[in-house]
């Protein structure tokens, strides 16, 4: 589709979608997904932490922060042999695709980034998707992890960009968007999406999905997440999202993103099997296995399995929805309301944003 045909999304216009009757935002969300992806797969994805804890960001909800006070066990960079371990042991359990999460503000050239390097190299020939989380990277890094052969690169928005300053400090809105611009001037695949239940409000979670929709091209990847409140982080006493705003959120996002792989991520150890295949049915298309996301529980695989198998659900083959697209700009429309085109990191002033909405209005 032409950047010139292709919808802009406003905040209100998603917000109502989110607010339909839920019977109807599912049947639309449903109806939706059956036009763009086989309703009875669901990839299977398996997260393994391969830097631990020690972080130096603040972000609320994480319990990797070095300044909270959480009681995880935190580690030094693993071996490229125990994580190509991890990742055959996941194959065999299904899993067609590995995330490899970096508790890391950024990425710093050297050593530690080289063996990662070597990691991507080593499952990439286990022929399954390799996803890369490990912070805010450059255009030279997202290049070399291109040519190690890396799938996809995970960075989450989190929020809308007005909530985001009440969760993290230590870094801006524009600094993810910088990053999922250089994602975006490789072939590698983008995966973004976000966290709810952090205390943010509907037109929060419509905000961020405002923004993951208009762009240009839309990610292929957008994992919705239910916080896992871990003690000792501040966000330890937000009591859990109801699986009815969890499946609205999935629905909205199916809605508005209708070939992106939308991933029922953290938080999976609080919903029912029923409740689960209400995402299902809503659009969601992917879980991440095994008993531990990065650092928190997560359902056991034998379980899903079962529940995979009651539902007739096949799990995803490996590169099976997206083949590697070329290289290209990626296209925002700047922050705020208006339409106008800009690439992260060249976004429009903000006197000049409201000078627009101004005028707009
Ligand atoms: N340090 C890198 C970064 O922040 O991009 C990568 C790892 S970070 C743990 C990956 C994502 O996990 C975050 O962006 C956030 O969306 C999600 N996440 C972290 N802690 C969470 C929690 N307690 N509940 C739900 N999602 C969480
Ligand atoms: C994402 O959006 N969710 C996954 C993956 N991307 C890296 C991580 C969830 C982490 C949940 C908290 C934890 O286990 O530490
Ligand atoms: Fe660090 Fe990522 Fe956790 Fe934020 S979410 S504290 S950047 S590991």
């Amino acid at each position: 589709m032409h950047l010139e045909e292709r919808k802009i999304w406003s905040v209100e216009e998603i917000l109502t979608i989110y607010n339909k009757p839920l019977l109807d935002l599912v049947f639309e969300a449903a109806s939706t997904h059956r036009q763009h992806h086989d309703p009875n797969k669901v990839q299977v994805s398996s997260l393994i932490s391969i830097k631990t804890g020690g972080c130096a960001e603040d972000c609320a909800y994480c319990p990797q922060a070095a300044r909270y006070h959480t009681k995880i066990q935190g580690n030094d960079l693993m071996t490229v042999d125990q994580v190509k371990q991890q990742a055959m042991n996941a194959k065999s359990g299904g899993a067609s695709r590995v995330c490899l999460g970096a508790a890391w503000r950024n990425v710093k050239d050297g050593k530690d980034f080289d063996q990662v390097l070597d990691m991507v190299r080593e499952i990439t020939h286990l022929d399954m998707e390799v996803c890369c989380t490990l912070g805010m990277i450059t255009e030279t890094q997202a290049k070399r992890l291109e040519e190690a052969g890396l799938y996809a690169y995970n960075h989450n928005i989190d929020s809308s960009e007005e909530y985001y300053s009440e969760i993290i400090s230590t870094r801006a809105y524009q600094d993810r968007l910088e990053t999922i611009g250089n994602v975006r001037k490789t072939s590698i695949t983008l995966c973004s999406g976000g966290i709810i239940g952090m205390g943010e409000s509907a037109e929060d979670r419509a905000g961020m999905l405002k923004v993951l929709a208009n762009m240009y091209p839309q990610p292929e990847s957008v994992p919705i997440n239910a916080l896992v409140a871990v003690q000792g982080t501040p966000l330890e006493e937000q009591k859990p999202v109801s699986i009815f705003e969890m499946v609205r959120m999935v629905a909205t996002t199916r809605i508005v993103l209708p070939q992106t792989q939308v991933r029922l991520s953290a938080g999976r150890t609080q919903m029912s099997a029923e409740g689960q295949t209400m995402c299902f049915l809503a659009g969601a298309n992917s879980i991440f296995a095994g008993d531990k996301l990065l650092t928190t529980p997560n359902p056991d695989i034998n379980a899903d399995m079962q529940l995979f198998q009651e539902l007739g659900i096949e799990p995803q083959k490996p590169f099976e929805k997206h083949a590697k697209r070329e290289p290209q700009e990626m296209l925002t429309p700047a922050l705020g309301e208006n339409p106008r085109w800009t690439r992260p990191g060249h976004t429009i002033e903000r006197n000049e944003q409201k000078r627009i909405r101004n005028i707009n209005h």
